[in-house]
């Protein structure tokens, strides 16, 4: 059975978020997902997310293509939640494209496309017009 990775914020859950889970799945048969904590994402964008980590992992967790969450507390770590999750694959969205590369010897590296045209930054924008 090989056993897929990725790791993100997924914060207001959209349509490119859904995607890359759904092809992380097809690139094996159980995907898990590490959720940014709230103080990595503080530290990563300087911003709050909207969803709180309890709420974007329970959305996370409710999708069909994907087996079990957990919460990423620091991007230093990767080695180790590959290894305690006992990952095959570590998928990535190719904004990180080569930045994982040193992993490799642990576990295959694949970055995939991002869907075009849609972020949560730009959704927050968005929204922020209805003010
Ligand atoms: N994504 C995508 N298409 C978009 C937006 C996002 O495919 N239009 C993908 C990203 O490439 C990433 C995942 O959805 O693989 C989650 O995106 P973010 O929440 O923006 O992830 P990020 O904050 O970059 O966290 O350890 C790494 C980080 O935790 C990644």
């Amino acid at each position: 059975m090989k056993r897929v990775i990725t790791f993100g914020t997924f914060d207001v859950l959209h349509v490119g978020h859904i995607r890359i889970l759904e092809r992380a799945k097809q690139l094996g048969h159980h995907l898990t997902v590490g959720i940014s904590s709230d103080a990595l994402n503080f530290s990563k964008k300087q911003r709050n997310p909207v969803y709180p980590e309890k709420d974007r992992s329970e959305l996370i967790a409710s999708l069909k293509f994907v087996d079990a969450v957990f919460i990423e507390e620091s991007l230093e770590l990767k080695a180790e939640y590959i290894k305690e999750h006992a990952a095959d694959i570590l998928v990535m969205g190719d904004d990180w494209e080569g930045k994982f590369d040193f992993l490799s010897p642990l576990c295959e590296v694949t970055y995939l496309k991002r869907t075009e045209g849609i972020s949560t930054t730009q959704l927050i924008a968005e929204i922020r017009k209805y003010e």
